[in-house]
């Protein structure tokens, strides 16, 4: 059946007698049928990737271009004076993750369908979503992101659970998200929900009860944890993700014959960083309450579970008071000290314990009791190897392995730049689609000037979509001759937006000095910052400030835009990456565990500039000096200066006359007429007394890098070139190859 023959069976109606809203509802009907007799059958192990978000996006167009409908579906639409682009704008997306982690996890789903692998996805139905973020006054503002509605992608299902805390249970119910791979089978996203849930709670903003937590607890991700009642929520919205998904697990597991003494061969647990991590105590209880001694769930957990670590950001690595642990799980508590025990039994080193000073180290109970702990590049596993973990990687040094990030080229090529896939299918055929690997044979034509010629128009047409989009969806004008530089990523001062800002100024002065660059410059940035990070806050005020400065002033607007977009997210990503010229990937080196957009920019023919941190090292590997601009001091000189407690930013800023001039415009006269004199204070007092991350012994290299990327862009050919060799060898950087590694090394399906 057709698109068209389902809707008239549908509605009773032909599509062009129907609206908008009927067809997005009729697609996404027949886009479920479809997915479900592709859904994976038998396989006598599973694997349960268990995470705290799964930042999917919108789900049709990229359904219908996995199920192979998508340019059907497209000419059934156009036959009858319809787009899909318009059906599309219906979608609401799903707001379930917070960036990288989210839509790693998200990437994955997709390349484990297209693999054929036995595999869900475990994770929460969280109402509201992160927030969606509107800027007043040119500062953030958090509201509720609802995106659930009556025809949804989920569908309900009469799978249901009791789950206790201390001192009160809830029953969940399973929602599941189809998730269809490319031209192969559909596996599954289970999000558990509690229909206590009450939306109603929620007042002024994202703000809600904190002590009501059978009406709050599937209300938001991450919900502020600055108070106790927060701290609190976060560990039953763990429990609750975490005692389903053990629960669900047995059960499939018996189902399929298990008698739980070889749970291991029916099922590996992947916990995404540690918010999933109390699977593991769970599932010994559970195991316990089956008729199984606690040596032997112990035994038997121990072989089950994975664990990936996300970045070396002490902050992010989860520890629980105890207290809170007796309060919110008691019943995992006994469990906790036993696995604690049992180690301290062995090692006597404090910096290894499960429990240390009344905390539970979430990270290190997946360590010890797991198979297997990952970075997500290669030199983030080096550093936990050498420094985080050490103490660990000594320990087991057999557990630990690199699995370098990637991300699916379906979604990030072929739907979100067609353009783009088709001048590379004209040149090399279709088979990248299946192995990425093949890209690698448009380097042939680097220096075939026609179609270097070609990826330029192709980067042309993007950047007018890219305007057109930003004109409509944000009331923003750009000038699609400028050079588009992008940052975007989670607003955090170890990803060093504020440098980037810095440099905006530093421009800024230039061109009001006379020295006008030889192209305009559109520097446009994406990013949220968490509601309770204020400096991230405040270097957003920043930012929206010096967009407003500089779209006022007639002497430099002519010459430089700064924009910020409101509320990044998949869907404004999707636009964004493919219009790009130059990427900013500027993290203090050390400190980005790997970064994902860095290899969804580079597949669409951007350049970076960047410091030697996370993938941008092994991208640099493939590409070489000249086709990535690489600055700043490198991992080991940071670490070393953090060792030594050595860096004093005042220093920096009293030699640099520059960077004194620029961090100063922060407190300005001028920012101040657009600004909050208690934000920007704030900041400037923040770099000039701490500078954390080390913005200004790299502010020096990264303004001379930028000039030079910036020249070098003028050399349109020369500048094409680059652009086909980033693409050439963005091949790696596919998640199927990622999850290849991953089921060959540790899941072993
Ligand atoms: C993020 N970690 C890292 O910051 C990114 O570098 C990385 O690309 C992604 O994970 C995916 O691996 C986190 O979000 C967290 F939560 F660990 F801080």
């Amino acid at each position: 059946m057709t698109a068209n023959e389902y809707i008239k069976v549908r509605f009773g109606r032909h599509m062009d007698q129907c609206t908008n809203e009927e067809i997005y509802i009729g697609l996404l009907e027949y886009v479920k049928d479809k997915a479900k007799d592709r859904e994976i059958k038998g396989g006598k192990k599973k694997l349960y990737y268990i995470s705290a978000e799964f930042l999917i996006g919108k789900l049709l167009s990229n359904n219908l271009i996995n199920l192979g409908l998508y340019d059907e579906v497209k000419a059934e639409l156009e036959a009858c004076g319809k787009s899909l682009a318009e059906i599309e704008e219906i979608e609401v997306e799903p707001s379930l993750g917070n960036g990288g982690l989210g839509r790693l996890a998200a990437c994955f789903l997709d390349s484990i369908a297209t693999l054929g692998l036995n595999g869900d996805g475990v994770g929460l139905a969280y109402h509201m979503g992160l927030f969606k973020q509107v800027f007043e006054n040119n500062l953030q503002n958090e509201v509720p992101n609802p995106w659930m509605s009556e025809h949804s992608w989920m569908t309900k299902t009469d799978k249901t659970y009791k789950v206790d805390f201390g001192g009160f249970n809830v029953q969940s119910r399973m929602y599941d998200i189809d998730v269809t791979g490319y031209d192969s089978v559909s596996t599954k996203l289970h999000l558990f929900d509690v229909e206590t849930v009450d939306e109603s709670i929620i007042k002024d903003g994202i703000n809600f009860d904190k002590g009501e937590f059978t009406k709050n607890l599937t209300l938001f991700l991450y919900p502020d944890d600055s108070d106790d009642n927060g701290r609190l929520l976060r560990v039953y919205q763990q429990y609750f993700m975490v005692s389903n998904a053990a629960q669900l697990i047995l059960d499939e597991a018996v189902e399929k014959g298990s008698n739980l003494y070889d749970l291991a061969d029916y099922a590996v647990i992947q916990i995404n960083d540690t918010h999933p991590s109390m699977v593991i105590p769970e599932l010994i209880r559970l195991l316990q309450i089956r008729g199984l001694t606690m040596d032997e769930a112990i035994d038997v957990v121990s072989k089950c579970t994975a664990y990936t670590n996300h970045t070396i950001l002490a902050e992010a690595l989860e520890k629980w008071p105890i207290h809170f642990m007796m309060k919110a799980v008691p019943q995992l508590m006994p469990i906790i000290r036993e696995l604690h025990n049992r180690i301290a039994k062995k090692v006597s080193d404090p910096d290894v314990a499960i429990i240390k000073d009344d905390l539970v180290h979430m990270a290190h109970m997946d360590i010890h009791y797991g198979i297997s702990i990952n970075g997500v590049a290669a030199l983030h596993t080096e550093i936990l190897k050498e420094t985080e973990l050490n103490k660990f990687y000594k320990l087991y040094p057999e557990k630990f392995n690199n699995k370098t990030n990637g991300i699916t080229f379906r979604r990030w090529l072929l739907y979100c730049n067609p353009e783009l896939a088709k001048l590379i299918e004209e040149l090399i055929g279709p088979g990248f689609k299946k192995d990425a690997t093949e890209l690698k044979k448009l380097e042939q034509f680097m220096n075939d000037d026609a179609v270097v010629q070609k990826f330029l128009d192709v980067k042309n047409t993007r950047k007018t979509v890219l305007k057109n989009y930003l004109a409509k969806t944000q009331g923003i004008e750009i000038d699609d001759n400028s050079v588009y530089d992008i940052q975007i990523k989670r607003l955090h001062e170890y990803k060093r937006q504020q440098m980037n800002a810095l440099y905006v100024i530093n421009k800024y002065f230039e061109i009001k000095e006379g020295k006008k660059p030889a192209r305009p410059i559109t520097v446009i940035f994406g990013a949220k910052a968490a509601p309770a990070y204020v400096i991230a806050k405040d270097i957003i005020h920043l930012i929206l400030c010096l967009q407003e400065i500089i779209a006022k002033d007639p002497e430099v607007s002519p010459y430089l835009k700064v924009v910020m977009v409101e509320n990044y997210n998949v869907t404004l990503a999707e636009k964004l990456i493919p219009a790009c010229d130059i990427h900013e990937q500027i993290s203090l080196a050390s400190k980005e565990a790997s970064g994902t957009s860095n290899m969804k920019f580079m597949l669409n023919g951007a350049v970076a500039i960047g410091t030697m941190d996370g993938a941008n090292v092994e991208m640099h590997d493939f590409v070489g000096d000249d086709n990535i601009y690489i600055f700043g001091e490198d991992s080991d000189t940071v670490i070393k200066r953090y060792a030594d407690a050595s860096y004093v930013s005042r220093d920096y800023y009293e030699k640099d006359a520059n960077l004194k001039k620029c961090v100063d415009f922060i407190v300005s006269d001028k920012l101040m007429e657009v600004g909050q004199k208690e934000n920007l204070e704030r900041l400037y007092n923040e770099l000039l007394n701490k500078d954390w991350f080390m913005t200004f012994p790299d502010f020096k290299d990264y303004c001379e890098t930028k000039e030079k990327a910036y020249k070098e862009f003028e050399n349109r050919t020369e500048w094409g070139r680059k652009m086909i060799k980033n693409i050439a060898n963005a091949g790696f950087f596919s998640s199927d190859r990622t999850i290849a590694q991953y089921n060959e090394d540790i899941w072993k399906l």
